[in-house]
């Protein structure tokens, strides 16, 4: 039998995939497929419009977004204790001011807000933010969800809905009726992270717990859980963690985890989100502002995916130094999903180097992204951002496929973005939305 070289394997001139596309039409189809495709976005802050005034959007909103707050903090001549005395307009103002009009918006952050204003043909230059005020004032909350969503090409988005805070809770006990395109996501820092804090507010809602969890105050939990997965059916249950978080220990947070919520979850058959590595409120004075990030020991994520196999795991870390362990992780255990280029993490050339080690080792068995919008109109830049990064790893992914042999077809690549952007999640958390537009 003939033997090729693998010096002149594959499409030999390298100018075409045997029976693909010409090489040189690859990353035009990849960037015409992921803008053609709907994705899910597994992790965010936004809410369905039955929650109000906890959904944020709009010109204010956006402006006096945390991470633009730090930023302004290093460019106005104003302490942070000055800052909050002012209102919400006057905030924005002063940001606009700082970073836009006396500086130039080139982090990931300003040119956003930049992407946004452009997306709805508002001025980006203006040395006043009236008519964008205006512009948004105009809109009817639910037709600018879908009109957003759709600019986004996003189908769905998945909330972060925290059973104890109060306006929210009030919302759900009132019979919130679910919105097609907002998943419901049970979030437990406060029952996790915070027990001591917040044990007693279970306690006045009925529930037989203690703040030593002694007792019968695990079975309490997981009737706290079971109501909330009847009242929210959420799509997943999720915690953010310190850089510090160990596992197992011998901690009430160690047996809540353990003998409470991965129980609970697979009573439920919901995955669990794992979101490690924060240093939270190192400057206080900066408020949402304020948390950091730390290298987390990976670990607990070990001993977690390989004690409980039967749960399955969401995983982002927030380090970039703990980014190629997690990818190696995933090797191991098949019940750990890696997700999203979280927070500090969401900048294009870090993105760029998580999602290329993450295809080496992992094929497209990973979740590439999440917005974890907390603005609505965030999604518009925040994806387009994505969109353009993958088309550049996806598209060499594939010459690279080609070289050594592979036809590259629209089809092929259809059905990879398919799975990272949609059915990874839809599998791992039991559930299909039909996506509005047909490929
Ligand atoms: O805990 C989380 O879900 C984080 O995403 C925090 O909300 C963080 O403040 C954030 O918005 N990151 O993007
Ligand atoms: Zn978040």
């Amino acid at each position: 039998m003939e033997t090729r070289s693998v010096v002149n394997s594959g499409s030999g001139d390298g100018t075409s995939s045997p029976d693909g596309l010409p090489v040189a039409q690859i990353q035009s189809t990849v960037a015409d497929v992921l803008r053609s495709t709907e994705f899910i976005d597994i992790h965010t802050h936004l809410f369905a419009p039955a929650f109000g005034n906890l959904g944020l959007w709009g010109i204010d909103e956006l402006l006096t977004y945390h991470y633009l707050e730090a930023e302004f903090f290093r460019s106005a001549d104003m302490s942070p204790e000055r800052y909050w005395e002012l209102s919400k307009k006057e905030r924005a103002e002063a940001i606009w001011r700082a970073l836009f009009v006396e500086n130039s918006p080139i982090s990931e952050a300003t040119r956003g807000i930049i992407a946004v204003l452009r997306a709805f043909d508002l001025p980006t230059e203006s040395s006043g933010l009236e008519e964008a005020r205006s512009f948004f004032y105009a809109q009817n909350i639910d037709a600018h969800i879908t009109r957003v969503l759709q600019m986004a090409g996003v189908s769905t988005v998945a909330m972060t809905n925290d059973p104890l805070h109060s306006e929210e809770q009030r919302i759900w006990m009132n019979g919130y009726e679910a919105h097609p395109q907002f998943h419901a996501v049970l979030r437990l820092d406060r029952i996790v992270r915070d027990w001591p804090a917040h044990w007693q507010t279970l306690a006045e809602q009925g529930y037989a717990v203690e703040g030593d969890a002694s007792g019968r105050t695990l079975v309490g939990i997981r009737r706290f859980l079971s109501d909330w997965y009847q009242r929210m059916r959420p799509v997943y249950m999720a915690v953010s963690l310190p850089d510090s978080f160990q596992f197992p220990e011998e901690t009430v947070q160690s047996r809540i985890l353990s003998q409470a919520v991965l129980p609970s979850c697979r009573e439920f058959n919901l995955p669990l989100s794992l979101m490690i590595g924060v240093r939270y409120q190192v400057n206080p004075r900066i408020r949402l502002a304020g948390d950091a990030v730390g290298k987390a020991n990976l670990r607990s994520v070990e001993s977690l995916c390989r004690h409980f196999p039967e749960n399955r795991f969401l995983v982002s870390l927030l380090s970039r130094e703990n980014q190629h362990e997690l990818c190696v992780y995933a090797r191991k255990f098949n019940n750990l999903m890696p997700f999203g280029c979280w927070w500090f993490l969401n900048n294009p050339s870090i993105v760029k180097e998580i999602t290329r080690e993450r295809i080496e080792m992992l094929g497209t068995s990973f979740i590439p992204q999440h917005s974890d919008a907390r603005v609505l109109e965030q999604v518009i830049y925040k994806w387009r951002n994505t969109r353009a990064t993958l088309a550049c790893v996806l598209a060499e992914s594939y010459r690279l496929l080609a070289r050594d042999g592979r036809a590259i077809t629209r089809q092929l690549i259809q059905r990879d973005v398919d799975r990272l952007f949609r059915s990874n999640f839809e599998k791992w958390t039991g559930t299909h939305v039909a996506s509005s537009v047909a490929h």
